[in-house]
């Protein structure tokens, strides 16, 4: 172990995990919310499962059955100012981000432990609505490695480097209905 190594905190979050509390301000969270709201949301598919949470894809959609991305809608007018703003945020450069996908958690909703598609690089996170615990783990010997990021609504997160490539995330059931806006940048073929 490196001298630094010796001091590195243990519960310091995973390294390429970013957070900014009040990204946007309660007006701009209001709009958005609606936006989504009135969204044509779909309970989200994989293969022949439905999950609890509903969604809608732009510019690229997963799809589990053929194991590939498939084309989306554009992302829309309405949406694509708050993806530059992310962009911005994260150094990225404008049009990075070519994959926006809206999520809908109702009251005890939440997402199983997974890492995002290798067909995507960095991934971007706005909340909405109400706050949750954005679980982390990596397996570290027999044992987990965990931490919990406080995803307050009007936050944003970026997940890079190994927050990204080595450690998985989960939502447990929400308490109160919350939103997401996912921005993904694609990897390089
Ligand atoms: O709602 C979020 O912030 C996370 C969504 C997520 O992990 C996913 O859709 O893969």
């Amino acid at each position: 172990m490196t001298q630094l190594g010796l001091f590195t905190d243990p519960n310091a979050g995973p390294a390429g995990l970013r957070h900014q509390d009040n990204f946007i301000d309660g007006v701009a969270e209001e709009a958005l919310i609606g936006r989504i709201a009135a969204l044509p949301l779909q309970r989200f598919q994989f293969g022949a499962f439905k999950g609890n949470r509903r969604v809608a894809w732009f510019g690229y959609q997963y799809d589990y059955s053929q194991q590939r991305l498939t084309a989306a809608e554009p992302i829309p007018d309405r949406v694509a100012p708050i993806a530059r703003q992310a962009e911005a945020w994260a150094g990225l450069s404008e049009g990075s981000v070519q994959q926006v996908l809206c999520t809908e958690y109702d009251e005890s909703v939440g997402i199983g432990w997974h890492r995002d598609k290798p067909h995507f690089d960095k991934v971007l996170g706005l909340s909405l609505g109400s706050s949750c615990k954005f679980r982390f783990r990596r397996s570290c010997g027999d044992t987990w490695q965990r931490y919990t990021l406080e995803a307050r609504p009007r936050s944003l997160y970026l997940m890079d480097g190994e927050s990204r490539s080595q450690w998985e995330h989960s939502i447990p059931p929400v308490e109160a209905r919350r939103y997401s806006i996912t921005f993904r940048t694609m990897k390089r073929p």
